[in-house]
């Protein structure tokens, strides 16, 4: 769904028979906490300035055409949350607009309200069949407008604390409760993509694995909490080193991680995993008044379009888990991968 902006907002214009559209597109997602966007659809001049007046005193942002066709116009262009729809309106009516509206693949949900002259009740089941929310007769009186506008605000409302708990449950599902590193089950999904990525643009990636050397004498002279609190620490670092929002690292065990870097061949995968060594090398914690320092050992793993004609996550995490072994046995505190100088 597109977002507002100036390009696509609205355009005062006095010519006659064109589109009436006033207000201005800013923050027209109606995302402020009480006060919603609301897109007016009403032909009769009169009827159209009264309402944007009571609807813009009581603090929303609005927007006004003049019949369904224009409305349906803005709407493609902007989302709004809330339509005031007028039944007869010449080029497309309110029940026009409103199935139509309904058939749109919207961001959120429209709460919709006719405002019409007609009022019998196979009138109002036409409306309701169409998809509208509510079903206002005029002459209406403001206050009882606004008492149902503010039902329309608590659906509203409604949807998007769900959204809001379902994205924070999203998060939860993909995240390790300890680091804030994505969890293990998040890097079984990403990986496979990435990897999938790679070979189908033919791009690079590497992959490092990273484990904390003699953690276990961590926790063992120092304990649990504190061991938590250096794995908190190592995440924080290893975030800081990799590019933000492209390279991603997960929690793949106790004290080890894996770390994803996008479009980086071998050569640039030790770069990182070197700078990673001694930035995680360099740090100093403090613990009961101790300072303590920890290393690491990294293995990394890369996908070279140029030589590799075949790859996959798990061939790629047994390479890094491979050359991690490798960095342990040489004595630690050390990278090891294709071409890994043998430099601490
Ligand atoms: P090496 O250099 O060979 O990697 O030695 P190590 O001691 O780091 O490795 P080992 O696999 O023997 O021990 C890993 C330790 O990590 C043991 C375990 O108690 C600790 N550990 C795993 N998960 C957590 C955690 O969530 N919190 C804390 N505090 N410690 C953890
Ligand atoms: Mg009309
Ligand atoms: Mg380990
Ligand atoms: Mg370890």
């Amino acid at each position: 769904m597109e977002q507002p902006n100036s390009k696509t907002g609205p355009t005062r214009t006095k010519a006659k028979g064109r589109t009436q559209l006033t207000g201005t597109y800013a923050n027209m997602t109606g995302q402020s906490e009480n006060h919603f966007a609301i897109l007016i659809a009403e032909d009769n001049p009169v009827s159209r300035s009264l309402l944007e007046k009571s609807l813009r005193k009581a603090g929303h942002e609005v927007v006004s055409a003049q019949n369904g066709r224009e409305a349906l116009d803005v709407f493609r262009k902007t989302f709004f949350p809330m339509v005031l729809t007028d039944w007869m309106m010449p080029e497309m009516d309110g029940v026009g607009l409103c199935r139509a509206i309904r058939n749109h693949l919207c961001q959120g949900y429209v709460y919709i309200v006719f405002l019409t002259a007609r009022d019998s009740r196979d009138d109002i089941i036409a409306a309701l069949d169409a998809g509208a929310d509510d079903y206002l007769t005029k002459p209406f009186h403001p206050a009882e407008l606004m008492a149902r506008l503010n039902t329309g605000k608590r659906i509203l409302g409604l949807e998007r604390s769900l959204k809001k708990a379902n994205e924070d449950i999203r998060v939860l599902s993909i995240t390790d409760s300890l680091t804030g590193a994505f969890n293990r089950s998040y890097m079984t999904t990403r990986l496979p993509e990435e990897v999938a990525r790679a070979k189908r643009y033919g791009h690079p990636l590497s992959l490092i694995m990273c484990d904390i050397d003699h953690f276990k004498s961590i926790n063992d002279s120092f304990g649990h909490l504190a061991g938590d609190s250096v794995l908190r620490s190592v995440v924080d670092c290893i975030k800081k080193t990799i590019r933000h929002e492209i390279d991603w690292v997960a929690r793949y065990g106790g004290e080890e991680f894996l770390i994803l870097l996008s479009e980086t061949d071998s050569e640039g995968g030790l770069t990182v995993a070197e700078r990673l060594r001694k930035s995680l090398a360099q740090m100093t914690y403090s613990i009961d008044g101790q300072d303590i320092t920890i290393t690491a050992s990294l293995g990394v793993a890369s996908f070279d379009p140029s030589i590799d004609k075949e790859s996959s996550s798990e061939a790629l995490i047994r390479e890094a888990d491979n050359f991690l072994y490798k960095a342990k046995e040489e004595g630690r505190n050390r990278v090891r991968g294709r071409g890994g100088s043998d430099e601490k």
